[in-house]
């Protein structure tokens, strides 16, 4: 699957808009279109739309439908219907027959229509929703008798997690055409920093050769069971770097014998390489710290709808503070974010949404639907310079063996597919974290002066060494810091510092990268979280989560001056 685009041989128009949506109070025949209840925005969230709770936490099946024109010229085409994510699970309808369906969410997926799409009247296509978490989803849900009661036992809707379950059709839906004689499927491009690329791929249809052209360079590959592999070299290359994002285009020609063009596509890449050696981590073999946060696809009323401009305005806030990268927490991020952090040069570890497994509850069902959504992510991202590791999952429960070789098997599937990036997993199991082996770089949550040692910056600050020294003694592989922090109520004051107040976030929040510097094998500090975010209802949330360095409206809270001024300076000279 590629990121549509309209090119000379391909149309594109996106279904968004306003819907018809009605939940599905009892099963009846939704898919031939139905009466609807609500109006409802797509691409967003439905939850934070309506004022009832009815619909709110309502996670069973809901129906979106909408009727389409298609434009009589586009009628020799082969015509594909993509959803960029339906959270979690998708099912399509068109004309009232069934498409097919998609779960896991937060990746595309897409229909080839060709033969259902009426040309002579509307088209109606409908969608069955669903965000039933079980034991056999990534994430995981409604493990009502979670045993470990931990800080989200008993919250509403039963997560796992903390952050609100948000459903619906979240990103574009578009419509997209190819020739039917053939068109590109898949592209890969790699690159090393000498400005070799390598470009390989996948054609349907009946293609004899694909062309590529970059800069003033054009070499040609035939097309041999539907695959193509070219080579070139870029004289001169501008590497891809933080802030400074150099990127380049090969347009990519599908033809025939006759040399006709049947399909063009531009895939954009950049050249940097990223390797981990020793206690580095290195891009275009300079050591880089990770400056910056874990952050949320969340926003007043559109949950986690795709908004470009709070993209736009996250990313301002990001240059502004000097932050050098995030991790997309805890789900795979549109893939028009993406493409705008390798427009602007910010680093991504890239998180499958596996958040919270618990071996207490893992089926064969749970690995198959993890396996499934990280191979989709690879997939879908590879191209992107500014992905720099990929994550396969936050906080499971890794001190049972049994993680052991689930973990093993993500490990490998990631490798057998991308050998080009570093792979990492989150623990908050510290020391006792029983799969570090199989990843590149350790990275750990850790709560000192919050979740325990509330109110005793100093305690804490001894609690990270020692943790930090363990951890690093048992696993001997540099140690990135994906979340510490503190929940913080804008406009509250202290002194002395004392929990929720802004005095106590920057203090907290100082004093543990005080620690984390001194320690040579640290190689990076991700405050959690970038922003305030919305969550599920627990006593221990007031209004959402607060631990944002910003509001969930995008000001600033005291820490961000604090870190602006520290991050300034490059930690390594
Ligand atoms: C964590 C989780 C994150 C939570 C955070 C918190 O360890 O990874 O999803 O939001 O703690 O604030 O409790």
């Amino acid at each position: 699957m590629i990121y549509p685009k309209r090119t000379r041989t391909r149309d594109l128009f996106e279904l968004n808009g306003i819907w018809d949506f009605a939940r599905e109070l009892e099963p009846g025949d939704f898919a031939n279109g139905f009466i609807p209840e609500k109006q409802v925005a797509v691409p967003s969230s439905y939850n934070d739309l309506f004022t009832e709770e009815e619909f709110r936490s309502w996670d069973r099946g809901v129906w979106y439908q909408r009727t389409f024109t298609m434009p009589k010229m586009l009628k020799d085409e082969r015509i594909v219907l993509r959803f960029n994510s339906v959270s979690y699970r998708g099912e399509a309808f068109l004309n009232g027959t069934r498409l097919g369906e998609h779960e896991t969410g937060y990746t595309p997926f897409e229909f080839d229509i060709t033969d259902l799409v009426d040309f002579e009247k509307d088209n109606r296509l409908c969608v069955r929703v669903e965000n039933i978490l079980s034991t056999d989803t990534v994430p995981m849900g409604n493990l009502c008798n979670d045993p470990e009661p931990g800080q989200f036992a008993g919250q509403y809707p039963d997560t796992p997690f903390d952050f609100f379950p948000y459903a619906g059709i979240q990103r574009p839906v578009m419509i997209y055409t190819t020739s039917k004689k053939a068109w590109l499927d898949s592209v890969v491009v790699t690159t090393q920093n000498d400005g070799t690329v390598k470009v390989t791929g996948k054609v349907a249809g009946a293609a004899a050769k694909a062309v590529f052209q970059c800069l003033e360079t054009t070499v040609e590959s035939a097309v041999v069971d539907g695959t193509f592999e070219a080579s070139f070299k870029i004289d001169d290359v501008k590497l891809w770097d933080v802030w400074e994002p150099n990127l380049y285009e090969v347009a990519i020609c599908i033809q025939n014998d006759a040399g006709e063009a049947l399909d063009e596509y531009a895939q954009r890449f950049g050249v940097r390489e990223i390797k981990v050696e020793g206690n580095r981590i290195l891009l275009n073999g300079k050591p880089v710290y990770f400056q910056g946060f874990g952050r949320h696809e969340d926003f007043p009323i559109i949950g986690k709808g795709l908004n470009h401009s709070v993209n736009i305005r996250d990313h301002e806030l990001l240059k502004w503070i000097n932050a050098n990268s995030y991790r997309t927490t805890h789900y795979p991020y549109s893939e028009e974010l993406i493409q705008l952090c390798d427009e602007q040069g910010i680093l991504i570890i890239s998180e499958a949404p596996a958040v919270s497994i618990n071996f207490e509850f893992v089926t064969e069902r749970t690995l198959e639907a993890h396996l499934k959504v990280l191979g989709e992510l690879i997939e879908r991202d590879r191209n992107y310079p500014s992905v720099v590791m990929w994550s396969v999952a936050n906080e499971a429960t890794t001190n049972r063996p049994e993680s052991i070789p689930y973990f093993k098997a993500l490990s490998e599937l990631v490798r057998s597919m991308d050998s080009t990036r570093p792979v990492t997993m989150i623990t908050c199991k510290a020391e006792e974290d029983m799969v570090m082996e199989f990843f590149d770089v350790v990275g750990v949550n850790l709560y000192p002066g919050w979740y325990h040692l509330p109110g005793q910056v100093k305690e804490a600050k001894e609690d990270l060494r020692d943790t930090l020294e363990k951890m690093y003694a048992k696993f001997k592989k540099p140690i990135l810091i994906t979340e510490f922090g503190a929940d913080t109520i804008p406009g509250l004051h202290s002194l002395p510092a004392e929990q929720w107040s802004e005095e106590y976030q920057t203090e907290l929040i100082l004093g543990l990268i005080e620690v984390m510097r001194d320690l040579d094998y640290v190689v990076g500090e991700h405050i959690w979280n970038f922003a305030d975010f919305r969550t599920a209802q627990n006593f221990c949330r007031v209004g959402g989560n607060k631990k944002g360095a910003f509001t969930r409206d995008r000001q600033p809270k005291m820490v961000c001056h604090f870190l602006k001024k520290l991050w300034a300076e490059p930690r390594y000279k």
